[in-house]
């Protein structure tokens, strides 16, 4: 009887995490999605960059905005972000002001998706990446100044 209560919340964890691609609502906040061990939280609230990596942080100890090394990714990130009706905040961040680009995780920068014309450093002042979710842009990045306020999407 105790093995059989031991093994139930196993169970429950096995079950609700082995599957890709599992769409859910999570109360108000948002959508959430697994794929391949990774979990995607869309946060429909808006704030700046720096916020919403501390709010993503808060979710979990491996908490942060979604970094990105492939077009699935891509597709799926723009699939949680696309109810927001604006572009969302994605893990992407200027190193030291220089052209290079990298990945709030320290993942490495193996991908990239720049809109037509981006990364433009608009007034030397665009250090952080967010995501256009609509229309032709839909998908594709620009870089932004960090203190504007987006939607988000966390990985955690
Ligand atoms: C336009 C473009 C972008 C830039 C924003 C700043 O959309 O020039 O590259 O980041 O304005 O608001
Ligand atoms: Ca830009």
């Amino acid at each position: 009887m105790n093995c059989v209560l031991l093994l139930l919340p196993l169970l429950a964890v096995a079950c609700c995490h082995s599957t890709d691609e599992t769409l859910g609502n999570d109360r108000d906040m948002g959508s959430t999605m697994t794929h391949r061990g990774g979990r995607y939280q869309y946060v429909s609230k808006q704030m700046t960059f720096l916020d919403a990596e501390l709010h993503c942080k808060s979710l979990g100890e491996q908490g942060h905005l979604a970094c990105i090394h492939s077009k699935e990714i891509n597709d799926l990130i723009l699939q949680l972000g696309e109810s927001s009706g604006g572009p969302v905040w994605i893990g992407g961040h200027r190193l030291l002001k220089s052209e290079h680009f990298i990945w709030i995780d320290g993942s490495s920068w193996n991908y990239n998706n720049w809109a037509p014309g981006e990364p433009n450093f608009v007034g030397g002042a665009e250090e952080c990446t967010e995501m256009y979710t609509s229309q032709q842009r839909a998908g594709s990045w620009n870089d932004i100044s960090c203190s504007v306020t987006r939607s988000f999407i966390c990985e955690y």
